[in-house]
């Protein structure tokens, strides 16, 4: 029976990979995990709220059922900030960023960015969900972090992580050392690691986007779509179209088994869907640390300046092969000016 290794045990096993830090990294993660453990109780049971008497806006202790995404929010707040590792957070769900002011927070070295709660619309689906989360070093010297500290490129990431709330909840992190995968086990109340050095294979057989925006996709992509489309025994074509509308899952799976996740520019969303900060940035930094790909089409998304908190990208992720083919046809077929 192989020992069990938990995620606070990992953290602390790979302190030395920080000589520099005196723990403040391991303690965040360990943040985010009890907050991702607060939050997996409560997805668990969502379709439980009316059976368990929560029905309307108060349940039976009085209190404000809360939408799952604003509950999330406030675990991810209440974790970080008790915590007293990071000097300012930014989320998905609030317009500003929060800066945290407090005795030991004011001058913490990090500040994290996150989706407390991506594809909360499939909840009532039991469609598996995500949240994910990228750690930047902050980059003004003291106080309560600025949005200065939040706009820097991916490249820039300490840590990324996301957890993914589906058959079992796993938490998958990189801190720029590898890609690894802890499953809770509920009986105990720990992430435990289940997926070590996780690589995404450099080709596959799946490929994940909306067609139902075929017609105003770009014609790189269009064009990608029909090759995936054709038959190649040779290149494991057709592709298999895998696409559940949370970007957490499609990307979880095609890391595991290889495959392409797209969400390109449409009508609706010209400049992409997907946020820059908080969750293309903290993706393509694991699928990167993994082997893989992520680009806008053209350009490697952790190299893209941001600009603002709740900037939108094309987003092209996954299988570096696939990744590749995909930009092949960009260029070929929808060439644009380089935004900046
Ligand atoms: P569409 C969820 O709202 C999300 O941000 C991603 O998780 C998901 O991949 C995408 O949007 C789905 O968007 O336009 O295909 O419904």
């Amino acid at each position: 029976m192989s020992k069990v290794k938990t995620l606070g045990q990992f953290i602390i096993e790979k302190q030395d990979d920080f000589p520099y830090s005196k723990g403040e990294l391991s303690r965040l993660l360990r943040d985010i995990g009890i907050a991702a453990k607060i939050i997996n109780r409560e997805v668990n049971k969502a379709g439980l709220a009316d059976i368990l008497g929560e029905t309307g806006d108060n349940n039976v202790q009085g209190e404000q059922v809360k939408k799952l995404d604003v509950f999330s929010n406030e675990q991810f707040i209440a974790a970080l900030t008790a915590g007293g590792e990071v000097c300012a957070i930014a989320s998905e769900e609030n317009e500003e960023l929060i800066p945290v002011a407090n005795e030991q927070s004011k001058n913490a070295k990090y500040v994290v960015a996150f989706d407390p709660l991506d594809g909360s619309s499939n909840i009532d689906a039991n469609v598996s969900v995500g949240s994910i989360f990228a750690v930047y070093r902050r980059t003004t010297l003291s106080g309560p972090g600025t949005l200065e500290d939040f706009l820097q490129r991916g490249t820039e990431l300490v840590a990324a992580g996301y957890v993914i709330y589906g058959s079992s909840t796993m938490m998958v992190y990189s801190t720029g050392k590898g890609v690894n995968g802890f499953t809770l086990d509920p009986s105990i109340g720990e992430f435990c690691l289940s997926h070590p050095d996780m690589k995404i294979p450099k080709s596959g057989k799946t490929y994940s986007i909306n067609e139902g925006y075929y017609v105003h996709f770009p014609d790189g992509v269009k064009k990608f779509i029909k090759w995936c489309q054709e038959e190649d025994k040779s290149t494991n074509r057709p592709y298999s179209s895998r696409y559940i509308g949370s970007a957490v899952a499609d990307i979880h799976r095609n890391l595991l088994y290889g495959g392409v996740f797209i969400y390109p520019t449409t009508s609706q969303a010209p400049n992409g869907k997907l946020r820059l900060l908080y969750e293309c940035n903290p993706l393509s930094f694991i699928v990167e640390q993994a082997g893989g790909k992520a680009s806008d089409g053209y350009r490697r998304i952790l190299e893209v300046e941001p600009k603002s908190l709740h900037q939108r990208t094309p987003f092209f992720i996954g299988s570096s092969e696939i990744v590749e083919k995909a930009e092949e046809f960009m260029k070929k077929y929808s060439v644009v000016e380089a935004k900046n």
